[in-house]
């Protein structure tokens, strides 16, 4: 591994993000001008035809698309993603540009200067980090008091740990240790595999411009599955050291 300029891919997992993919590559293209990480496409067999474009999309950047037709959900996709990937370290973002592709290098910067760092995340609530979203009020509320009952699984003084931006080195991934549920795959990672050393890097969240969310009632409820399997999976944890 060449320690000063790690190699890295992009896995962004996809549901129905159609009019989302072009620009994305777009951006990256900007971002990367010389030599674009590979992106991993992960979708779930959109009806929309997104694996499509990604295939059309190919033939101008780097994608290795993986369809899945047998499985469905945001974060056993991402864990494929990050199974798929052959770098060092690897970046996990949505398709939806949501996450600011232009703060990548800062996050694979913050893992390629401090081998004792083990994630770093795109977060929204450092200072110099901002949201940009009409969410109507009970939508905050949700994320609010998601954001709360995850906040004692969260390393001392990390803010965003339910981020969906982050950066990770593979090397360190031990994926079969994983239980993965629903969408906070940031979490689960870090709960797993008792990571502490976490930077976090200020990004502007935007909303989505083309396409829905998927986040639905009964994806908040398998939030909630999840949190109880990662509170369960610490306190046996404790109680056997
Ligand atoms: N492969 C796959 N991707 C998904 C699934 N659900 C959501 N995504 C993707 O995960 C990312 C975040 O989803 P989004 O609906 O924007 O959630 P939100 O940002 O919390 O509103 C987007 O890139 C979605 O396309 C799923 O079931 N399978
Ligand atoms: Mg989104």
């Amino acid at each position: 591994m060449n320690t000063k300029s790690p190699s890295l891919s992009i896995a962004v997992p996809t549901y129905n993000e159609r009019d989302n993919l072009r620009p994305l590559v777009d951006r990256l293209w900007q971002v990367f001008r010389e030599a674009p990480p590979t992106l991993i496409v992960v979708d779930d067999n959109s009806p929309d035809g997104t694996a499509d474009v990604a295939r059309e999309l190919a033939s101008e950047y780097p994608i290795d698309l993986f369809v899945r037709t047998a499985e469905r959900g945001l974060a056993t996709a991402i864990i494929a993603g990050l199974a798929r990937a052959t770098t060092d370290i690897v970046v996990v973002m949505d398709a939806d540009l949501s996450h600011p592709p232009e703060a990548i290098p800062t996050l694979v910067e913050a893992l390629a200067k401090d081998a004792a760092v083990q994630m770093s995340i795109g977060s929204r609530f450092v200072p110099g980090g901002e949201v940009d979203l009409d969410w109507p009020l009970h939508r905050r509320m949700v994320s609010r008091v998601g954001r709360w009952l995850a906040a004692p699984l969260s390393p001392r003084g990390v803010r965003d740990v339910v981020s969906g931006f982050f950066a990770v080195r593979r090397a360190a991934l031990r994926l079969g240790d994983l239980k993965p549920i629903g969408y906070k795959i940031g979490l689960e990672l870090i709960v797993r595999h008792r990571w502490t050393r976490i930077v976090e890097v200020p990004i502007r969240f935007s909303d989505r411009k083309a396409g829905q969310t998927k986040l639905n009632f009964s994806e908040n409820l398998r939030y909630l599955r999840h949190l109880l399997r990662l509170y369960g999976h610490v306190l046996t944890r404790k109680a056997s050291n």
